[in-house]
This record gives C-alpha cells, structure tokens and sequence, in this order.
C-alpha cells in the first residue's frame, strides 16, 4: 500500500491576536495596528487562515448594502494577500443588547437580537467563502445561579442553533466551549455538554465544535482529551491552541509555553487522527504579553506555530512499535521517560 503523504499543516489567527495589549487593569500600552497592516503579517509569520469576529469584517448594525459592500473589500483584500478566512464569528458580548447574554437572555427581544446577529454573521460568511460559523457562548451564564431558568436555557440554545441551521442550508455551527469568564459559569461548558446538544438539533451533521487549549484547562480537563472525543465523533473542525497556567482568568499563552507534555499530546492525537486532511485549521488564539513592544509583539504567534512544528517532528520521530511494546508490558514508567526524553532531546 503506498504510504500517505504527511499532512501539510495550514495555520490560522484573528485579527484580535494582534492587539494593543489593554487588559481588565490597565490601558493599552502599544498602538494598534490597522486591519490592513495586521493582514500583512499572515504570510510572513507562515498563515493562510484569518478568523474573524464578525464585526472584523465590518460594524455591526451597518445597512445591509453597505454591509456587503464593505464584505466584498474585505474578501478582495484576502484575495490580494492569498489569505482565506476560516470562520466567521458573531460578536455576541459587547452590544448591550447582550449585557445578559444572547440566546439565553431573558429578554425575548434581546434574544431576537442575537439570531439576527448570528444569520447576519451568516451572510458574511457567504461572502468571505467559509462555510463555518464559529459560536463561543460568552454571556451565555449567569453570575448568580437564581438569575436564569438553566432548563429553558438549554433549550434556547437549541433553538439559537436551529435557526442559524434553517437559515442556511450549508452552514456549519462550531461551538467553542468555556466553563466560566466573562461569567461565573457558563451553561453547556465543555465540548462533551456540546456535542450532547448538537445531536438534538435539525442538523446534527452540521454542528460541530472547535477547541481551545485554554477553555479545556480552565474545565480542569485535558485538552488532547477532549480533541481525542471530538474527533471520535467526527465533529473536531476547529482548534484554538493555547496555553494556560492553572485555573485563573483566560490567559491565551503561547502554544507549548505553559506545559510542553500537554501540548505534545495535542499534535500527538491531531496528527494521529489526520485532523487537516479535510483542510482543517491549525487555529490559534493567543495574545502577546502587555510587555512586548509593538514591533515585536507577532512573536507569540511565530513562536506558537513554531512549537506546534517542533512538537510534530517529535510526534512523527517517537516509534509507534516501541509504544506498544511498552503497552503491552504495562511499563509505564519507561513509557514516560521514553517520551521525556524524546520531548528532551535526549533520546538514545
Ligand atoms: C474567548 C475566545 C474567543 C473565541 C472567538 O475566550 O476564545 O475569542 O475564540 O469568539
Ligand atoms: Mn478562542
């Protein structure tokens, strides 16, 4: 049998990874580079794939033809830098329409906000030539449990996905799961709670999830876990890879820069499982540290995508056989320095 061709891996980030470095505490401490000078970063750093918000591409509550006029100078723009956008993602956390959430307000006509938002960001997506929608439920919680009926929410969502499904024929919905922040907690926190839903909407085929490192870390679980089970169900068609130190705010560390281990699991179970094949997204979500100065605040992601490489020569150099023997053996202890000492360099 002729032997696959390794997968030629395709990276992605949005424009949001490339920021002026505000946080909750403080103001920016580096200028922000224009749109279009973010987007000449791509292919110097080594990407393909934009994501975007969809208030990227243009301002939310622009007039419908305006809105498309403004999408096809975006998709032009792509074009001239041979970039592709890989998702589409509707902003549902700023607007104060969505101060209590989207899909989950109590507010029927703040709800009805959010599902024109989300068919809006559908349309945009039509133009930018992605057929994926990426939902990250931000608001979608509470601070206090009494505040909402969790019951009747589950099924809001349900109905928040349905519509966007019934809108569009050939969308696909990725739900990117996080158990806390901006709330307290979150409903549907984890990529499991999501894929028990995506089987009970009008197109279970269509709905899948894209998975952060971080959001899987902050749930206490392990993120090549949870690729692992996604991907058992056919339904991982996004990362976010990241890092993150413990159980905190969401940090969006660097790929590899928190736990090396980890991290090698992740390409481990991507490159295992042919995750890419289908043009798939290596995707990262990643901010720059507040203290890099603006002419080098990029390496975060050159540094991300260098250590998803260098993890995947480890990956593709470990000896499957040797693997198995030591299964078989049950010798885990040397299964764990055999993999040290390859994540180490030092391997005989
Ligand atoms: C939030 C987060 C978002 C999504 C896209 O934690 O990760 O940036 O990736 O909406
Ligand atoms: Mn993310």
């Amino acid at each position: 049998m002729a032997e696959e061709k390794p997968t030629a891996y395709k990276f992605s980030f949005g424009p949001w990874n490339i920021h002026s470095g505000a946080d909750p505490f403080g103001p920016p401490v580096r200028e922000e580079f224009a749109f279009a000078e973010k987007l000449k970063f791509y292919k110097k750093l080594g990407f393909d794939g934009v994501q975007f918000h969809d208030d990227d591409v243009v301002l939310d509550d622009t007039p419908h033809e305006e809105m498309v006029k403004g999408a096809r100078q975006v998709k032009k723009m792509l074009d001239d830098e041979g970039l592709v956008a890989e998702f589409i993602a509707p902003r549902l956390w700023e607007d104060p329409r969505t101060i209590d959430g989207g899909p989950t307000s109590n507010d029927p006509e703040c709800r009805e906000y959010a599902f024109n938002r989300a068919r809006r960001a559908i349309d945009l997506a039509h133009i930018l030539e992605t057929d994926k929608i990426v939902w990250w439920p931000a608001r979608e919680g509470t601070y206090i449990r009494e505040a909402k009926d969790p019951i009747i929410s589950v099924g809001h969502i349900v109905d928040f996905i349905n519509s966007m499904l019934e809108y569009d024929k050939e969308i696909r919905i990725l739900g990117e799961m996080k158990p806390n922040e901006p709330m307290d907690l979150s409903y549907i926190p984890t990529t499991g709670h999501f894929i028990g839903v995506a089987y009970k909407t009008a197109d279970p085929a269509r709905v899948g999830v894209l998975i952060e490192s971080a959001h899987c870390i902050l749930a206490g679980l392990d993120p090549s876990d949870e690729m692992a089970y996604a991907l058992w169900h056919k339904k991982l068609w996004g990362v976010h890879l990241n890092d993150q130190h413990g159980l905190k705010f969401d940090e969006d560390k660097a790929f590899g820069s928190v736990n090396l281990r980890q991290a090698f699991n992740q390409v481990w179970v991507l490159e295992k499982a042919g995750y890419g094949r289908n043009g798939e997204f290596i995707g990262l979500d990643v901010k720059a540290m507040r203290t890099q100065k603006k002419e080098r605040s990029t390496r975060h992601l050159a540094n991300s995508r260098r250590m998803f490489l260098a993890l995947l020569e480890v990956v593709r150099k470990v000896d499957e056989a040797e693997i198995e023997r030591l299964r078989a053996l049950r010798d885990y202890e040397a299964l764990e320095v055999y993999i040290l000492e390859h994540l180490m360099g030092i391997a005989p």
